[in-house]
């Protein structure tokens, strides 16, 4: 693993960048074993590239995308509550998956209200990200340092399992729903993970999207302005720019479906007809049919007894859950038990 630390000219500041430092070998692993599978699948890991981050932002503003709304409404109401009873003296703020870190403020100002200084740890795969969201926090935060981690989500954790400093807590946070872009066994790898990067005492909040009708949820994942097509779809300019593959991204259509069984959102890419790509940069040359899918995420929704079991099941014990005046969305409490 090779780690590398950018300070800024600010002592504020620090970014430390974790993995192999040959991301664009691994992308174009996945790619292979992905495009070469029966089932052809992308890992949705992929969607964030510069642009990519910025279209999930603009999702996020989206009038169909309800999540990042009532997480916000959540937050902004009940934010001096949450931080009270995450953390009795002073913590520090880790956030896994932190993005534009926008619903984060609420978080930063209650703890600020009670703690003279705190240290934040954002962690994004998106390095732009980080640097963008951290130095706009570093300007309307005097008191706040931050260090930064542009790492995928594991390697962070067991990097971060060792900077805990004694006397100050942690306050984990996976905003956003992030939560249900794993699968059932993904979540329980990944919440024990980070239960391993926490003590006895600190506490883990979890916003998670509850199940709903299926026609609400089709709509935040496929909207009119098409902005959610556009994110799916710009993984085929991924590939095109850094595999020198030849997608025309024209004979693609993006599709949204709920599976109420499994109770998750499906995204996928259709081929719009009988098609063979080249990807220069794998020496690979993949077909489509007609209507051949590539599988690039899904989205699951929960009740709040499948939170507290998942909370259970992986060294936790759930507080408590607050809810959005129209209950679309929970903020759950874990304790590290
Ligand atoms: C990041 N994640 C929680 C989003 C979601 O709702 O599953 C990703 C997304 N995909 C399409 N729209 C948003």
């Amino acid at each position: 693993m090779v780690s590398q630390t950018v300070s800024t000219a600010s002592n504020r500041f620090a970014l430390r960048r974790l993995g192999d430092g040959r991301d664009s070998t691994s992308f174009a692993e996945d790619v292979r074993e992905g495009l070469t599978a029966r089932q052809k699948s992308l890992p949705p890991k992929y969607f964030y590239d510069a642009l990519g981050s910025q279209l999930f932002e603009a999702i996020c503003h989206l009038p169909e995308y309800y999540l990042t709304r009532a997480e916000s409404e959540i937050l902004r109401d009940n934010a001096d509550e949450i931080v009270a009873s995450a953390a009795g003296r002073p913590a520090r703020l880790v956030e896994l998956g932190s993005g534009s870190a926008e619903k984060t403020r609420y978080l930063i100002d209650a703890l600020l209200n009670r703690q003279p200084s705190l240290h934040y740890v954002p962690v994004d795969i998106s390095r732009v990200s980080l640097e963008r969201s951290s130095f706009e926090l570093l300007q309307i935060y005097p008191r706040l340092s931050i260090t930064a981690y542009a790492a995928d989500y594991f390697t962070a954790l067991k990097a971060l399992a060792e900077t805990a400093s004694s006397g100050e807590r942690t306050i984990a946070l996976f905003l956003g729903s992030n939560i249900g872009n794993f699968d059932p066994d993904g979540s329980r790898a990944f919440l024990s993970e980070l239960r391993r990067m926490l003590r006895p005492g600190d506490a883990l909040l979890v916003g998670a999207d509850l199940k709903k009708a299926g026609e609400v949820l089709i709509r935040a994942y496929d909207d009119a302005l098409g902005v959610t097509a556009a994110f799916n779809l710009n993984l085929l300019v991924r590939m095109n720019r850094e595999l020198e593959a030849n997608f025309d991204v024209a004979k693609f259509s993006h599709r949204a479906t709920y599976n109420q069984e499994l109770g998750r959102v499906e995204i996928r890419m259709v081929s719009l007809e009988p098609q063979t790509i080249r990807l220069r940069a794998l020496d690979l040359e993949v077909s489509f049919r007609e209507g051949e899918t590539i599988h690039t995420e899904n989205s699951y929704k929960f009740d709040v007894e499948q939170l507290a079991g998942m909370a259970r099941a992986t060294g936790f014990a759930p507080e408590r859950t607050w809810f959005d005046s129209a209950r679309r969305f929970s903020f759950n409490l874990f304790a590290a038990s």
